[in-house]
């Protein structure tokens, strides 16, 4: 065994998005792109000499044979150990809480979540600090910077890696710890949740459907829901992880999870539905013909998280990103609870967490979680509800339309242009920008503009500014339309338009969102153009 030391120069467009860097499988697998990428890391956190790493992801292809690369990479490095999921699997919150449970440095979590996998689709890396969380704006520029001045990278050549079998070896001068990678996660879930009453839920006869989208979630699934709540087996759907996802969209949203939507719409449907996506991070909820959107989730769950031993105390605050619907601001200001509004991303939390400003968080995009570790996760928002139904003894739809009824309903959608001509893209959000002054005022159809900014967020704890963050417009009567372009897609861009309509009267809360939101629909589109700078006729998207 040797270490090398290889020569490189900067590869372009290594810059991380909105949760690491994501790009299409066959750039990674160019000749040094992920050594490049590697490297970069380990110098932009000030070396790894003698620090402890988490190394896992979500199984898609490549997944193995990176692993492998970033393991040599570590040991030529100076790293002391790596723990990794047996098999490479880790999905993101269970990364996140071994992070956390072994004190470890950080770890490195392989994944492009809900993007497709396989040779075609898309690949990822990211990494996440000491306190489990994803690399704050800070640590990213350091990354970044370093990928633009990179000149070598060090990987050991020779010796053996087993991924398969858990248990220590050497690489080299470096520890690697294979784990079962749901043991410790699924532990911690039982310290949070009253999973006497959830089995009781299931020995009832309580009826549960849970696509793990052939992702990473399968075995925690089929570990927490089936063998430690006794859900009876089948309970979860396509749980085995395979490379490219089943050629399927890991995204728990109601358009690539319409399989689980057609049997939570079905005659004979199960009283309880959710989805996880590629990394198990998201998850989707969706009771008997009765979907819940990630924004409502947030709420209720904010409003009825003290029903689950581990909340029992109450909550400090509930922070959501900024394009997620104000729902949770309304049971936070109902129950005099502190709220916070953040930029898109789970990185935006993890100062508000660490600082016990807030116990929960989430994102209009599914993703939700606590401060049991530093990233959203799917299991857990799932096992929250299930506790919630098993201690209330309700169902999902009598849940939030008793919500609805408490604090009203903010209608909400989220429309996405995929695969965009970038210069299109940009341009469209430039005038927008340009023209944000002259909205207040002016009428579109039958709404009135009342407010138009950008979105930049001062981070509280530590002072930040995060600036660029999405274009806002408000319309009188509680309406709001944003605008911002992805930072997780491979082809072109991807135009987010996040729509929402807050609506009080007891009559009017049973409405289709989308018919809803038209009025508002309509006045994004002539606001912004989009039909007329992208050509297209609607959105690819809309959830
Ligand atoms: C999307 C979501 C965002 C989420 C991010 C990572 O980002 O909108 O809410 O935090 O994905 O989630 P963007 O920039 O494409 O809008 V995951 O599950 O990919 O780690
Ligand atoms: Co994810």
């Amino acid at each position: 065994m040797s270490v090398q030391t290889i020569q490189t120069t900067p590869i372009d467009g290594q810059k991380p998005g909105t949760s690491g860097l994501r790009k299409k499988t066959a750039v990674f697998m160019q000749p040094g792109y992920l050594e490049n990428y590697t490297q970069a890391i380990f110098d932009g956190i000030g070396g790894i000499s003698s620090k402890t790493l988490v190394v896992g992801g979500d199984g898609r292809y490549f997944n193995d044979v990176a692993i492998g690369t970033i393991l040599r990479m570590a040991a030529a490095n100076g790293a002391a150990k790596c723990i990794v999921g047996q098999g490479g699997l880790l999905s993101t919150p269970a990364a996140s809480h071994l992070i956390r449970k072994r004190k470890a440095d950080g770890g490195l979590i392989l994944s492009a979540s809900h993007n497709p996998g396989g040779p075609d689709a898309d690949f990822g890396l990211k990494y996440n600090g000491p306190n489990g969380g994803p690399a704050t704006e800070g640590v990213t520029e350091k990354i970044f910077a370093r990928t633009m001045e990179i000149d070598a990278y060090h990987i050991l050549e020779g010796g053996d890696i087993d991924l398969d079998t858990q248990g220590d070896s050497q690489l080299g001068d470096m520890q690697i710890e294979i784990v079962d990678p749901v043991a410790d996660y699924a532990e911690l879930m039982g310290t949070l949740f009253d999973f006497d009453a959830i089995a009781g839920l299931f020995r009832g006869g309580f009826r549960m459907c849970f696509d793990a989208m052939h992702a990473v979630t399968g075995p925690y699934a089929h570990e927490i829901l089936e063998r430690r709540l006794g859900a009876p087996a089948g309970t979860v759907m396509n749980g085995t992880p395979s490379p490219d996802f089943g050629g399927g969209h890991p995204d728990p949203n109601p358009v690539w999870a319409k399989v689980l939507m057609d049997v939570m719409c079905a005659k004979d449907a199960p009283d309880f539905g959710a989805a996880s996506d590629g990394d198990g991070d998201r998850n989707m909820i969706v009771g008997r013909r009765c979907y819940v959107s990630p924004s409502d989730s947030l709420a209720l769950l904010a409003d009825k998280a003290d029903l689950a031993p581990g909340y029992a105390a109450g909550l400090a605050g509930v922070a959501r990103s900024m394009p997620t619907s104000a729902a949770a601001d309304r049971v936070a200001e109902a129950k005099g609870m502190a709220h916070f509004e953040t930029p898109t991303g789970w990185k935006f939390f993890g100062n508000l967490l660490d600082a016990d400003k807030v116990t929960l968080c989430g994102e209009e995009s599914a993703g939700t979680g606590s401060n049991h570790v530093r990233e959203k996760d799917g299991l857990w928002a799932v096992l929250l509800w299930l506790n919630i139904l098993a201690v209330t003894g309700k169902s999902v739809s009598e849940l939030m339309e008793a919500h609805w009824t408490t604090y009203g309903r903010n209608y909400y959608s989220r429309h996405d242009y995929e695969a965009v001509d970038s210069p299109v893209a940009n341009d469209l959000i430039a005038d927008l920008r340009e023209r944000l002054g002259e909205l207040p005022g002016q009428k579109v159809g039958v709404l009135t503009v009342s407010g138009a900014d950008e979105f930049a967020y001062d981070d509280p704890v530590d002072g930040s500014t995060s600036t660029g963050q999405g274009i806002r417009i408000y319309f009188e009567g509680g309406g709001r339309a944003v605008f911002r372009l992805s930072g997780t897609g491979t082809d072109g861009a991807t135009l987010r338009v996040y729509l929402e309509q807050l609506e009080t009267a007891p009559d009017a809360l049973d409405q289709d969102p989308q018919d809803a939101l038209a009025g508002i629909i309509a006045a994004a589109d002539t606001l912004a153009e989009i039909k007329a700078r992208t050509g297209r006729d609607g959105p690819d998207v809309i959830t």
